[in-house]
């Protein structure tokens, strides 16, 4: 039986276990970077009034910072090449798969097993690294999370919506395989029912933020909702009354509620940084208003996306910033809070630091945004000004619907953001040939695995090696929205 300690040993003690609490306090954050894949702009409360069943993201946009400028890419595989890199896709040789617009199961293509992610740039910093859900830069072994800084990995590594190879012309459609679950590098489930997935992914986020006291993490939860196909957990089937879209986002806001409660629980809110993004703009499902296009183009429906950041005591409360960002950002604004020296290779992102701090005089480093549909460069924003490589010219704060070209009577800013676009083209090309600023892509060594084997008349064949196509297969149409 331990002896009693007279109060001044008491009080000697209470102080030595202060200790640790103290340097808790100072410790590096942690990082929860949530993507829901295809939400649009206007998909969620913070961005319009009337939807009803987003009420935790209303609650981390009240207790954080909005973007209304904030910039993806077009499509799945580039932007979260951006995301993890802190580069345009370009650069890092991912503006689109081997032969699609992203990435597809068993492509030989995926993120370069050199590029730093955002994982392998918090490893440096002793960071607990985690990822679930949907990963989509590269499924071949050397391509997964697991390879790329993340301790470990639970998802399905590419859309919900693949199959590993391309309806044959011509031919029936057949109905899809089952999806890959996969933890770490095993296939743990076929899934063929989706229902179950936000709810797990959930569960397993939960669970790591729960494991993790004596070191700094970083949790990313890519959400594969509410990519189609749809499918959500019994609880929340009609649950809005507004159709199954708006079921699977309230299912994501119901996820969203669980990692802040997760994180307060802890006590850890005001040492975590939580962040919600989409991966690109809503489809034709979702409300991108007011913003003209789609998922797939560069109009800003297509790239301009919802991102809040939430920090009590550190990130400004109910504030809005229409600064330019982008999820380029991520990463360098990671390394600034972690100490984190940045990749030695150029990266394109800035620190968001002082746009987090709600300082309304901080502006966006970037003097210009481009605006990339595979390897074609469309767009560059500087400041108000948007011109399309078309020849269009909008004023976005005017105009912020793209719907009058001022190109005409502004010659003198056309000129100007006509240089910009040829600095663009100078560093990262503009087509199939990458430009001087870029890096290659990663090639799987092969043999190629397919996680699940494509399905024939007869069953299941093993796959064909697939070949390189060089070339982009975009156009500019705003509703192209077909497999990505
Ligand atoms: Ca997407």
């Amino acid at each position: 039986m331990p002896l009693p300690l007279k109060p001044s040993r008491r009080k000697l003690l209470a102080n030595l276990l202060a200790v640790p609490a103290v340097h808790a306090t100072k410790r590096t954050p942690n990082f929860i970077l949530i993507t829901c894949d295809d939400l649009g702009y206007a998909d969620i409360q913070p961005y319009r009034r009337e939807v009803s069943y987003t009420p935790h993201l209303e609650r981390m946009a009240r207790q954080g910072t909005r973007f209304t400028s904030f910039y993806a890419a077009p499509v799945c595989t580039p932007s979260r090449a951006a995301l993890m890199t802190g580069c345009y896709p370009k650069r890092v040789g991912l503006a689109q798969g081997s032969w699609h617009a992203v990435l597809m199961p068993g492509d030989w293509f995926g993120l370069h097993p050199q590029e730093t992610t955002v994982a392998r740039l918090l490893k440096s910093k002793n960071y607990a690294t985690a990822c679930v859900g949907k990963w989509h830069l590269g499924d071949q072994p050397e391509f997964m999370p697991t390879r790329h800084g993340f301790d470990s990995y639970f998802g399905i590594p590419y859309s919900n919506d693949m199959r590993p190879s391309p309806k044959p012309a011509g031919k029936q459609t057949r109905p899809h395989p089952p999806l890959p679950l996969v933890r770490n590098e095993k296939l743990v489930k076929e899934v063929t029912d989706q229902s179950f997935l936000t709810a797990a992914y959930t569960e397993e986020a939960v669970q790591f933020i729960r494991a993790h006291r004596n070191r700094p993490y970083f949790l990313y939860l890519p959400h594969s909702m509410v990519h189609v196909p749809l499918a959500v957990s019994n609880r929340f089937l009609h649950k809005t009354g507004n159709g199954l879209f708006a079921d699977a986002v309230a299912e994501v806001d119901w996820s969203v509620g669980e990692i802040l409660a997760a994180v307060e629980r802890k006590g850890e809110a005001e040492n975590t940084l939580v962040i919600f993004l989409s991966d690109n703009g809503g489809t034709v499902r979702s409300v991108n208003t007011p913003l003209r296009g789609h998922k797939g183009s560069v109009w800003e429906g297509g790239m301009r996306v919802p991102a809040i950041f939430w920090r009590p005591g550190t990130v400004a409360a109910n504030h809005s910033s229409d600064e330019i960002a982008s999820n380029m950002d991520i990463l360098p604004t990671f390394a600034a809070l972690a100490g984190a020296a940045l990749p030695r290779v150029k990266i394109d992102g800035q620190n968001l630091e002082p746009l987090l701090r709600g300082n309304g005089r901080a502006k966006s480093a970037y003097s210009a945004f481009y605006f990339y549909q595979g390897h074609f460069l469309r767009a560059v924003r500087s400041g108000k000004w948007k011109l399309h490589t078309s020849g269009e010219l909008y004023n976005l704060e005017q105009d912020i619907g793209e719907s009058h070209d001022v190109a005409r009577a502004n010659p003198d800013v056309v000129a100007h953001l006509q240089h910009l676009l040829d600095q663009a083209r100078a560093d990262l090309g503009d087509g199939p040939e990458p430009g001087p600023g870029c890096r290659p892509v990663g090639k799987a060594k092969g043999p190629l695995k397919f996680w699940i084997p494509r399905p024939t008349s007869s069953g299941y064949e093993p796959h064909a090696p697939v070949q390189e196509v060089p070339g982009a297969p975009y156009d500019r149409t705003e509703s192209k929205n077909s497999a990505v």
